[in-house]
């Protein structure tokens, strides 16, 4: 059997490449007969998407030979309180404390995204890649950064999902693809965490995820309203930016992990 890549990115004020600034992405990885389903879904997100309406829309869909696609378990997941966004960012620092980032290192990440990690100083495409022992920034376009793509659920694994976790309110799409896209990245070696929040206006959460710890979700992040967002991966003996960025290719589907929560 066949896989089929669909990624999608749209961007207003021209596109990407010409400095226009990010709206929406997406990545997936679906069966041939889906293929359609998913194009329309995702021009759809980005037509209707709540930063603005685009005036570029970059759609790819490409074969991936089924014997080059792995299985993954989601990370299981977990909840901190946070009731402001200042102890959000408290809350992300010591998760990432306990995985042996810095202080400072772990701040300076929550700064980049919340100050608009890209050079005008809005969100970026992808995500920033981070020197887990020195802060250092290593993404060689900080406007683009690196962006993960190939990922999903197993087809016959997500309305499973959505029934397991609907009694715990995190049944959507977003978070689907956010749990996939963790569990990828946190798998990939040379990741010793990762750290997110959206830039979509409306939704405030976010998480720090590990191999260790799993998908720690944080109620608030940044205040309503806010466009600024993005993603810090932590890296640790990476041979180069592209390799770590070629691995983040490799196609992944999700399989649910047996005994959350
Ligand atoms: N690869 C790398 N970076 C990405 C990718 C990708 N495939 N997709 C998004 N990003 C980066 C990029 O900088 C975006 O601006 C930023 O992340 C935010 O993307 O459990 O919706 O799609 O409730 O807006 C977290 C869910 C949702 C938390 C995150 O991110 C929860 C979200 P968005
Ligand atoms: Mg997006
Ligand atoms: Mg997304
Ligand atoms: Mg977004």
């Amino acid at each position: 059997m066949e896989w089929f890549s669909v990624r999608m990115r749209a961007a207003a004020g021209g596109s990407h490449e010409q400095g226009g600034s990010h709206i929406s992405g997406g990545e997936r990885l679906v069966p041939v007969d889906a293929v359609e389903s998913m194009v329309q879904s995702l021009v759809r997100r980005a037509m209707t998407h709540e930063l603005g309406r685009p005036d570029f829309v970059n759609v790819t869909v490409e074969v991936v030979p089924a014997e080059a696609v792995r299985s993954l378990p989601a990370l299981p997941i977990s909840k901190r309180e946070a009731e402001s966004v200042e102890q959000g960012h408290a809350v992300a620092v010591e998760i990432l404390g306990e995985l042996g980032i810095s202080r400072e290192v772990a701040e300076l990440a929550v700064c980049s995204i919340a100050e608009g990690p890209a050079p005008n100083g809005g969100a970026m495409r992808g995500a920033i890649v981070m020197d887990a022992d020195t802060g250092q920034r290593l993404e060689s376009d900080s406007a683009r950064g690196v962006r993960v793509a190939k990922i999903d659920w197993h087809p016959e694994e997500l309305q499973a999902w959505y029934e397991d976790v609907r009694s715990i309110g995190i049944a959507s799409e977003r978070i689907a693809e956010a749990l996939a896209l963790a569990t990828k990245v946190t798998h990939t070696p040379g990741t010793v965490a990762e750290l997110c929040w959206s830039d979509d206006p409306g939704y405030v959460s976010g998480y720090v995820a590990s191999a260790e710890l799993g998908y720690v979700r944080i109620p608030i992040l940044k205040e309503w309203g806010s466009p600024l967002g993005g993603r810090v991966f932590f890296v640790r003996g990476i041979s180069s930016v592209e390799d770590y960025e070629e691995a983040l290719q490799a196609p992944v589907l999700l399989r649910r992990e047996e005994n959350k929560r």
